[in-house]
């Protein structure tokens, strides 16, 4: 071949020189054309649409492919974070809930003048504390400097102790299923339930936000949504619990409502729970002061502000504890695949129940 041969061949195909790095395709060059910017082809200028590739974020090559969030758990496990948490007795605890305290919690003697708040967590519990408080306050809120977990303590964190030296009628905070929950005939218990796809966002913010609890500040909606669908997230599986309190939804001395409800309604399930507490409660309602007083001071609004009475502090760049109290805020979290899968989950442990039924109208098929 000869020189000029070779030379018309090459020009077409150049060889590769560092100085002047050829544009790689996976990275599109932009056309500066009409942005009134000169180019050259041989030193692209760094457009910020176009990031430059970070070697600590390995650009996709199909030999080495991107984890499926639908392949199973154990490929999941290697890639993902996970929050932390200390154990006891079975259950994930936060990490900083005492031990001996969870485990004396879970054998309280309860008392018939008992009045527990339970839930799931991330379903409604502390608008529900505020609100048997208030209605024990003749319409007095929570004041700044109190702390609602003080007031209205989570029998898990603060121990058996603490609530037996509580004077009663007591009023108790608790995410324990059922079968676990320390029972009295007499006692009364308030169950609030939330759609899971709301439940599970929330619990996500509240997991990512209490660092000292979980250390999962860096944890992503994905590896908190892998976390709940196993059920592998403080006080265990979802569907569990809901089923093992919707089974005494007529018993008694239950209440059974759901966050969407109380929602759609705020009055009026104020006024079912005062009436439910008894009639000391529900004749409080007659007075159009503390009635009101409770509807102003229980809403979202409200209770946004002064969150030191609700929880403990979290870092800034965090979510305020009281966040969005929205329903359908899932739609902006969840993947076609995520919705498909806790849908399919929903489907297959609440079968044979009327669960779908509270959210007939919510809950994606
Ligand atoms: S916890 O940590 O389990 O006790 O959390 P919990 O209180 O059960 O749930 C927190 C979510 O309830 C929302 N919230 C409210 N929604 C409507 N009105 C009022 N007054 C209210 N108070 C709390 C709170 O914002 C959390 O939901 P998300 O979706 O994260 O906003």
């Amino acid at each position: 071949m000869s020189y000029s041969q070779f030379s018309a061949l090459y020009s077409r195909f150049p060889i590769p020189n560092s100085r002047f790095p050829i544009p790689d395709s996976r990275f599109p060059n932009p056309s500066w054309e009409g942005l009134g910017v000169g180019s050259d082809s041989r030193f692209p200028i760094p457009d910020s649409r176009f990031p430059i590739p970070d070697s600590r974020f390995p650009i996709p090559d199909s030999r080495f492919p991107i984890p499926d969030s639908r392949l199973p758990n154990e490929t999941m496990n290697q890639q993902r974070q996970k929050p932390h948490y200390s154990m006891c007795q079975g259950f994930r605890i936060p990490m900083g809930f005492p031990v001996t305290c969870f485990e004396s919690g879970l054998s309280y003697n309860a008392q018939p003048e008992d009045n527990f708040i339970v839930t799931y967590p991330k379903c409604g519990t502390t608008w529900v504390q505020h609100i048997v408080w208030m209605l024990n306050h003749d319409g007095e809120p929570l004041p700044v400097g109190k702390d609602i977990n003080l007031e209205v303590p989570h029998l898990e964190e603060v121990g058996a102790d603490f609530v037996a030296a509580m004077a009663s009628p007591r009023f108790i905070k608790t995410h324990i299923s059922y079968s676990f929950t320390p029972y009295c005939a007499d006692a009364k218990y308030i169950y609030i339930a939330r759609n899971p796809f709301d439940c599970v966002v929330s619990f996500y913010y509240h997991t990512k936000g209490f660092v000292k609890h979980y250390n999962f500040a860096e944890g992503t909606f994905n590896d908190f949504f892998e976390c709940f669908i196993e059920g592998e997230v403080d006080w265990g599986d979802y569907f569990e619990h809901l089923l093992s309190w919707y089974d005494h939804r007529q018993d008694d001395n239950v209440l059974f409502i759901t966050y969407e409800a109380m929602k759609a309604d705020t009055p009026n399930y104020i006024r079912e729970i005062a009436k439910f507490l008894g009639s000391s409660y529900l004749d409080k309602l007659n007075n159009a002061e503390i009635f009101n007083s409770i509807l102003k001071h229980t809403s979202f609004t409200s209770m946004s502000q002064d969150q030191s009475r609700w929880s403990s502090q979290r870092p800034k760049e965090m979510t305020p504890f009281i966040r969005k109290g929205e329903i359908g805020d899932w739609k902006n979290h969840f993947s076609d695949d995520q919705i498909a899968r806790l849908y399919d989950k929903f489907i297959k442990k609440t079968a044979g129940t009327d669960i779908a039924m509270l959210w007939a109208d919510l809950i994606p098929n």
